[in-house]
This record gives C-alpha cells, structure tokens and sequence, in this order.
C-alpha cells in the first residue's frame, strides 16, 4: 500500500457549498446526525479515443464539473446503507460484508457495491467500517459521461477515508477500473483513471499498462459543448458494449493464430500490434491481410480456431455474449486501429498548433465520428442527428462520446460563436422535441477541463 498522492482532503470549494449545505441537511434528516466527510467523483468527457481503452491504447478525455458527491459517517452496526436524493434511486441496506453483485440486475447500488469490494479486495481488509450514506448526482446517467465510474470511484474513496486507508491515484485508477467489470461490463480503465487524475484546466493523454498521463493543452479559441442526444443506454443492462469487446478480441485471436502465435492468450488488439512488432500505422494491412470483411458465424470461427463452443466461450466470449452467433470482426479491428492513430494525431495537433489547428481537430473529431457510425456501430440515429445539426450549427468537429448507442455528442465550437451554436442546436434539436426540451438545461452546455476525485472536510 502506498500512502503517495492520495486524493486530496480539502475545505468544501465556494462553488460546491450551497450544495453541500443541502446534502448535509438531507443526510440530517435521514439519519439524525451529521455526515463526517464527503467525497466527490467527477464525470468526464472523452475528446477522441473510443472503444480502444480496452484494448490497451491511449484515449484523450478531460474530467467536467459534474459529480457524484457522496455525505458519509461511520456506523458502528457494520453496515452499509445507502439512500440518494434523487428519489428514483431507492435506499439501500445490507451488511458491509456481505455485497453480492448480481449481474443481471445492474442497480445503482451495485456500483457502489464494485467500488467497496475493489478497496476491500485491494488492501485485504478483514474488518470493514459500517458506512452510512447519501448520495447526490449530476451527472447525466446512461449517456457516455461516465455516471457508473464516478459512483464507483466515489465509492471506493468512501471506503478507503472511512477505514482510515490511503491509496495513491494510481492505485485507486487501477483498482476501479478492475472492480466496475464485477457489474458485467469489460471496460477499458479510463473513466476511472481520468476521474482520479484529473487536473482543472488541462485534458490528459491516459496510457495504459502501466497507467501514466501526459497533460495535454487544449488551444485557445474554441470551446468543447457536450449535448446529450436524450436517448439512454445502460451498458450493464444490455449486450452492445461487450459484444463490441468480443469482436476485438475475437479479431485480434484469430490474427494471432494466422500468424502461429498463442492466440488463446491474446486478448487486447494493442498485444497483438506490440507482439507482431508492426506500426500501428501498417495494422490496417494486416487487417485485411487475415480477416474477411463480412461477418464470421460461430462456426466458422470455431472451425479456424479448432475449438468447440464451449471452449470459444471460455477463451473468448462474456457471460452475456456466450449467446452471440455473428460476429463482424473486419470493421471492428479497423476502427480500433485507426481510431487509437487519430489519438496521437489529435495530440500532436494540440502540441504543434499549426495555423489550421481547430479545423484539425474538427476533422479528427469528425473522423471518430463516421468510424463509430459506420464501423464500430455504436451511434444511433438521434445521435448522428444531432451530431449533424452541432456541425451545421458551426462546430469545427463533432462526435458521440462514451460508449455511445446513444448519450451524449461533443463538439469543438469556436469561442465567439458558442452562443449562436447553442441557440440553433437548440432550435433544431431540442425545441423540436418536448421531451428533449424539457431536458434542454442538463443536457446542453459548455464544458472546460475540471478536477478529479476529493474529499471534503466537514
Ligand atoms: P454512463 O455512461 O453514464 O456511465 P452506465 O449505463 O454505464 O452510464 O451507468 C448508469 C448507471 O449508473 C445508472 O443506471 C445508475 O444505476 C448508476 N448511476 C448513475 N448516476 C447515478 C446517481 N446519481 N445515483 C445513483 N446511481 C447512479
Ligand atoms: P461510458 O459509456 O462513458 O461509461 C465506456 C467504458 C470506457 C470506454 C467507453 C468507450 C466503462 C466503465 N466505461 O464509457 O472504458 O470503453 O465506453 O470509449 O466500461
């Protein structure tokens, strides 16, 4: 355990007061004492990097200002029990010890749940602090700003200060990003890393393996604006996200096996690129090199591999995939590799800022974008909609964001245009709609570089 850079406890911030007033009072009135500290985890918006953490390369989000706060005490009855102010989310009570994470029915508890069990796990806690809490959320959830990350993160920081542990960023990164995957779903680690390593004001390069962030300054003179398409999607509650796993790793095994290496080790497009010891560049070749561009059946797969289904299931498949027939490896390699070049592509954009440098990031943006509609096969059509009226609406570039299947878009839009930009996206997208309209203030702003994960004193 190291004790290096562990969040900061800090004094409430202004902006966050009036807030924090209002869950010390609910939490008042839910137990009857006040709350001994209170922990936040941020959401965050991922600029360019989409579906290829998990497979080991780089991604470039920023943390934003909306949060997960959570108002907390010790109780000595060794529970846990968890109560939220949005009343949709129903209280909670169990014993901290006992924390069974059922996947099929991803309640809000059981993200806190992950984030309890991943610090318990982590420092091989015997005896755990009974906690109890109250919750309050910002961040628009189901919609790619990673709602369910920052309920984790929150409450493994929960854990550690209650138990009197310290844990460094890095730690609690790595041990996030493992224990969220307890809810089912075979995400990559950047929600988590991002959520701890955050910096205002800056966006971060996140590599993994080992986990290490390069700051990254964003140019002057646009601004990014997050708008949510106002159609949800819970990827524990669904097959998308880790169908999208499964293919890569399916494409990358079977590259594997063409090329006599022990593909039933290989599991993340990134090993296979680093064992071949070609260019990222030149994956594209090998691609079409070893996969066909229509979808591979079950059979066939089980047919190159030389294995049965069952086994299939074991070395490659999910719980909730073991079911899948089709699978369209082709499209899903490319945009991965392609999609983890524009990463370094936007970088170097930020880095050099050439003369032309919002129109550069715009058409990577851009580029992401057409890559996940058309290859990755994780928009729909609200979002590419409304992807298309941010760039007719002046954006420089725009894209979904997040896992996608719906949630938000981001887009770069010049800094003196922002208003003009929100008032026809506004009209276009949401005025169209009562639904979306009546959703217009959370779903609709600017957004700047924010902080990471704290804990506030009381
Ligand atoms: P996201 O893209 O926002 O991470 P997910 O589909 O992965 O969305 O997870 C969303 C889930 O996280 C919600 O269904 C809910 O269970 C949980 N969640 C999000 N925000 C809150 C909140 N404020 N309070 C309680 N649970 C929340
Ligand atoms: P969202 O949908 O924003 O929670 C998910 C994954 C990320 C990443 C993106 C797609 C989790 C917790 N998060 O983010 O790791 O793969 O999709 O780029 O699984």
């Amino acid at each position: 355990m190291s004790s290096v850079d562990c969040p900061s406890v800090l004094p409430i911030p202004d902006s966050k007061k009036e807030r924090c007033e209002k869950l010390k009072a609910a939490f008042i009135t839910k137990y009857g004492h006040p709350p001994t500290f209170i922990a936040r985890a941020s959401g965050r918006v991922n600029l360019i990097g989409e579906h290829i953490d998990y497979h080991g390369y780089s991604v470039l989000p920023m943390a934003i200002e909306q949060d997960i706060l959570a108002a907390v005490s010790t109780n000595d009855e060794g529970k846990l029990k968890l109560a939220n102010t949005n009343p949709g989310y129903k209280d909670f009570e169990s014993s901290s010890k006992e924390s069974p994470i059922d996947k099929n029915n991803p309640s809000w508890e059981k993200y806190f749940l992950c984030g309890m069990r991943g610090v318990v796990e982590h420092l091989g806690l015997e005896e755990v602090k009974g906690m109890s809490c109250v919750l309050d959320g910002l961040i628009p959830s189901c919609a790619g700003l990673s709602s369910s990350s920052a309920l984790v993160c929150c409450a493994a920081l929960c854990t550690m200060h209650a138990n009197a542990q310290r844990l460094s960023k890095t730690e609690l990164s790595d041990l996030c990003a493992s224990c969220e995957r307890y809810i089912g779903t075979e995400g990559g680690g950047m929600d988590q890393a991002i959520c701890f390593l955050a910096k205002p004001g800056i966006a971060k390069l996140i590599d993994f393996k080992p986990l290490k962030t390069t700051d990254i300054k964003l140019p002057e003179g646009a601004v990014f604006v997050i708008s949510n398409s106002c159609v949800q999607m819970n990827k524990a509650a669904t097959t998308h996200f880790n169908a999208r796993v499964v293919e890569g790793r399916l494409a990358c095994q079977l590259i594997a096996k063409g090329n006599g290496l022990a593909w039933r080790d290989m599991k993340r497009l990134k090993d296979l690129q680093v064992t071949l010891g070609v260019k990222l560049s030149d994956m594209p070749e090998v691609v079409k090199a070893a996969i066909h561009p229509e979808p591979y059946t079950k059979d066939e797969l089980c047919g190159i591999l030389g294995v049965s289904a069952e086994e299939l299931a074991q070395t490659s498949l999910s719980a909730n995939t073991s079911e899948m027939q089709n699978f369209n490896l082709y499209d899903r390699a490319m945009h991965v590799y392609q999609e983890a070049e524009r990463v370094y592509q936007f970088k170097e954009t930020c880095e050099n800022s050439p003369s032309n440098v919002m129109e550069g990031l715009g058409q990577l943006m851009s580029d992401s974008h057409r890559s996940c509609r058309d290859l990755y096969q994780c928009s729909c059509p609200e979002l590419d909609d409304l992807v298309e009226t941010c760039l007719k609406a002046g954006a420089y570039g725009s894209r979904l964001t997040g896992a996608g299947w719906g949630g938000c878009a981001v887009s770069l839009v010049p800094t003196n245009q922002v208003q003009a930009f929100l008032s026809q996206v506004t009209a276009e997208f949401y005025n169209k709609d009562e639904r979306r309209a009546s959703q217009i203030k959370e779903s609709l702003f600017a957004t700047a570089p924010g902080g990471g994960a704290a804990l506030y004193c009381l």
